[in-house]
């Protein structure tokens, strides 16, 4: 399992074929685990056969988000649909949350890579979600559905006219579509559409819906107008959280463990290329979820700095609180050089060219680069991961300003029970003149 590193000028490159052959190794450990389950407490998830599910009056909540939001944002909106499923379960109904596949996003753009119609079992460990509320894949769905059909679609949508009289109020009504459907009728009279890169999946009826409100203003819906087993709320980041940062919200976000393979591989490049292992940093992990609780402040981080640097569609737009290549090189060095650090770990998705700058600009920052072989194997979205796994066993972390995948980084480290100073901070821009610090968002157990 020995990993290579080669210094090409100055730049740490981390070869990867060696994460292949430990990936190989892990995911066979990891299928066994996933096959013990915990108690059956949500035994929706289980009930693997159209009889079954028959006879308890099982109902199927799926759901899709616009097509540009990425991966981070998804996972938010996740964390509402769960919030939902748990209040229609709490009023009676015998409802499974179907997970959408991960696929065909905006952002993950490596080349001569299938990345869709990707199970989360490839990024989340699906027993750790179960432990929240009861989900399972796609094809299972299909399997138990008895096909490829969805019963109903909703397409969320605001309401046309905004807020009437300049008042918010929560409220749910069936209305005309305000946008062009993305679904459209086949010669059967079924409802054809992305679905998730599931072409054979069809739709029995669409209609729009405009939504304004928390995501558990659609339970009366889904439980007295809607009888059919299942339902599609397509655009679901139209709803907001039931109750943002807490302890469902929490709940559900500590249930999103990240697969065990990808852990490992970004525990054994900590170790390797970062001197960091969980003993000697203080980063107690229990994979239970439901044990995990630590004091904030008892972790203490690897001896690097972590880096969160989005570029990108983050530059495009000339933002004010994104910073210039040289304006984050100084603020590194300045950190390095306050917390007695010398090393750097560097997540970041900028292009070949500002990679290129950023090398010359920050010679010994150490990155994660996956071969070939080893993208085949994580995706742009398990790689994502690794690079949010490293930087949220930091020693200080530095994110870029409102980016979800930051965000997701700070929640990490609030469960891994960092001081809350070493976790949210983000970049300034080079000119900006309030720079505000994002929010410590406490966990409620
Ligand atoms: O995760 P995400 O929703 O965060 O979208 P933001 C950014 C995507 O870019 C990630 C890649 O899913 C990754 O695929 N990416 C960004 C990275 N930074 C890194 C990194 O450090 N390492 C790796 N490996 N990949 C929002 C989007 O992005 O930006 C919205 O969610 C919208 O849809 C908005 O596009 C402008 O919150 O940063």
């Amino acid at each position: 399992m020995a990993h290579r590193a080669a210094h090409v000028p100055g730049i740490f490159i981390v070869s990867a074929h060696s994460f292949t052959a430990l990936f190989l190794c892990v995911s066979v450990a990891f299928s066994s685990f996933e096959t013990v389950k915990p108690d059956n407490v949500f035994s929706a998830s289980h009930t693997a056969t159209a009889a079954v599910a028959a006879a308890r009056d099982l109902r199927y909540l799926l759901y899709d988000v616009n097509p540009p939001e990425g991966f981070n944002l998804r996972r938010d909106v996740y964390i509402r649909i769960a919030s939902l499923v748990k209040t229609l379960r709490k009023e009676g109904g015998d409802w499974v949350l179907v997970l959408p596949p991960w696929g065909r996003l905006y952002h993950w753009q490596s080349p001569n890579i299938h990345q869709i119609r990707i199970p989360w079992g490839e990024f989340f460990s699906l027993t750790s979600l179960q432990a929240n509320v009861p989900v399972i894949e796609y094809e299972e769905f299909i399997a138990e559905n008895g096909g490829p059909f969805i019963d109903q679609v909703l397409v969320l949508q605001n309401y046309a006219e905004g807020w009437t009289d300049g008042k918010w109020e929560e409220k749910v009504d069936e209305r005309p579509c305000i946008e062009k459907l993305m679904y459209s009728k086949d010669k059967q009279g079924f409802y054809r559409g992305w679905f998730w890169g599931h072409e054979e999946t069809r739709a029995r009826n669409v209609t729009c819906m405009s939504a304004q409100g928390h995501a558990s203003i659609m339970a009366p819906i889904l439980q007295k107008n809607i009888t059919v087993t299942s339902v599609m709320l397509d655009r679901a980041e139209t709803l907001l959280h039931d109750h943002y940062a807490g302890k469902d919200y929490w709940d559900t976000r500590r249930s999103m463990v990240f697969a065990k393979h990808l852990r490992l591989i970004g525990d054994s490049f900590r170790a390797k290329y970062l001197n960091s292992s969980d003993d000697r940093d203080h980063t107690f992990y229990n994979e239970d979820w439901t044990r995990m609780k630590v004091k904030l402040g008892s972790a203490k981080g690897g001896p690097y700095l972590g880096i969160h640097l989005r570029r990108k569609d983050f530059i495009w737009g000339h933002r004010e609180d994104v910073p210039s290549l040289k304006g984050a090189v100084k603020k590194i060095h300045s950190l390095m050089k306050k917390h007695k650090l010398d090393k750097v770990f560097v997540a970041t998705d900028a292009d070949e060219e500002e990679l290129k700058e950023l090398k010359k600009l920050l010679p010994d920052m150490v990155r994660f680069e996956p071969s070939l072989e080893d993208l085949e194997l994580f995706k742009d979205g398990g790689v994502a991961i690794i690079d949010q796994w490293i930087c949220a066993h930091a020693r200080y972390f530095l994110g870029t300003s409102v980016s979800t995948f930051s965000f997701r980084i700070h929640e990490e480290r609030e469960i891994l029970g960092f001081d809350p100073k070493t976790t949210y901070n983000r970049f300034c821009g080079d000119t900006e003149k309030e720079c505000e610090q994002p929010t410590h968002w406490k966990i409620v157990y």
